[in-house]
């Protein structure tokens, strides 16, 4: 009997909870590396500051963000895009930490993607309030290689929807931790993340830091 005692769950003792086809979550993979990803953060950030961008329609996005690596993706009155060069200071965007390159090849490789070399990491920061309206991830020209996503400090909740935008969404909380890996049929889902409750996290305190590994061309 005890063998069997996972087959019919979503989650195994792995900590792997399969979505939908092509995305997979692991449940606190990079929870071992967090303090090092965070003094990583703290390092990108005095060179590249955390700013909220604008959108093309003029409004500011609630998520603070920065880059780092190869490619940057921004936003602003002419649109989405990624770039080399930092906008506020011109120069390129700090290096990825191979720490960063590391876990986010080892994710994918562990979902069924080997061989993914990310050239962007957009780096997120929310406080509580903050929220990102459902919306696809469609500036990439490679849309065969996945996104993988890092989740540290207070918890969100996730939506994830469907390839319409009118489809209905599934909730899923992200905790301190968790990698998610979206590739396959998975990769033009629409998603976003509800606004954010009140807490304090024992490493980030009020915030929540989100890394989104990209293949950018
Ligand atoms: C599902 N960020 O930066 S990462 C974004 O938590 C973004 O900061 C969210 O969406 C965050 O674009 C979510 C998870 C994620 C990233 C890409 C996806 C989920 C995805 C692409 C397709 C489907
Ligand atoms: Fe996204």
């Amino acid at each position: 009997m005890t063998p069997d005692l996972f087959e019919n769950c979503d989650e195994g003792p792995s900590g792997r909870e399969e979505l939908a086809p092509g995305a997979l979550v692991l449940r606190g993979f990079a929870r071992p590396q967090a303090e090092g990803l965070i003094a990583e953060i703290a390092e990108i950030s005095t060179r590249a500051p955390f700013r909220q961008m604008l959108t093309p329609g003029g409004q500011r996005m609630s998520a603070a963000m920065t880059n780092c690596g190869p490619l940057g993706w921004i936003s602003d009155r002419h649109g989405y895009r990624y770039e080399p060069c930092d906008p506020l200071n011109g120069k390129p965007w700090p290096p990825m930490p191979a720490s960063f390159l590391h876990l986010a090849a080892d994710a994918a490789a562990a979902a069924g993607f080997p061989g993914f070399v990310p050239d962007a990491c957009l780096i997120n920061r929310y406080e509580p309030g903050t929220r990102m309206s459902l919306h696809q991830d469609r500036d990439e020209q490679d849309l065969a290689a996945p996104i993988v996503s890092v989740s540290l400090g207070l918890p969100a909740v996730f939506l994830f929807g469907g390839l319409n935008r009118s489809d209905r969404s599934d909730r899923l909380a992200l905790m301190h931790g968790d990698v998610v890996v979206w590739g396959g049929p998975s990769r033009l889902r629409f998603h976003g993340i509800l606004p954010m409750k009140e807490g304090t996290h024992a490493l980030l305190g009020r915030q929540r830091i989100n890394l989104t590994f990209r293949k950018a061309v």
